[in-house]
């Protein structure tokens, strides 16, 4: 089923200057992006993003680390796009992420770790209403066909 999922480099990741290598992982897997922008956070909307977590020792250090930055948000879309683009990830400790996901490859600290993306359908739903209150573009790629359904 074709989904969009959110995805934020966080400010570690503009700040290291790894916002083209981590977008152009998603473009070469074929996800197509109907979202992008680079976003300074304010603290409500990073309290608001990460809610789930206001009772974590954490919480402070999360919110603090991701409004000190700008951050990248971007929507993407294709088949099964959530898990995908989550496997792709990786683990959320660097030290349990796989090599050849992105936190394997280029994170080494659980509070720095580069990238979020949605963790299901209605995660998804929530983070893009809240990151893209504006909405989402939706355009074809003649390409499509090609990539994603051959024969289809
Ligand atoms: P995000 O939400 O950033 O994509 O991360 P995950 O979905 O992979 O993991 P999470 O929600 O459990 O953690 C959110 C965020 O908190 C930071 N964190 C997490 C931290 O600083 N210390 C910790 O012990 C944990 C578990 C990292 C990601």
């Amino acid at each position: 089923m074709t989904e969009r999922s959110l995805v934020l480099i966080k400010p570690d990741g503009v700040q290291r200057l790894l916002v083209g290598r981590v977008i152009a992982r998603f473009e070469d897997r074929g996800l197509k992006l109907v979202g992008l922008k680079l976003v300074r956070v304010t603290r409500e909307l990073a309290e608001e993003h990460y809610a789930v977590h206001r009772e974590r020792s954490f919480f402070a250090g999360l919110v603090a680390f991701i409004t000190s930055s700008p951050l990248v948000a971007l929507a993407v879309e294709g088949p099964d796009a959530i898990a995908v683009v989550r496997s792709m990830v990786g683990a959320t400790r660097p030290s349990e992420s796989a090599p050849g996901t992105i936190r394997g490859d280029l994170a080494l600290e659980v509070a720095q770790n580069l990238i979020h993306a949605s963790d299901g359908p209605e995660t998804a739903a929530a983070e893009l209403a809240l990151w893209f209150p504006e909405g989402l573009l939706a355009y074809p790629r003649e390409v499509d066909r090609w990539v994603l359904a051959p024969g289809g």
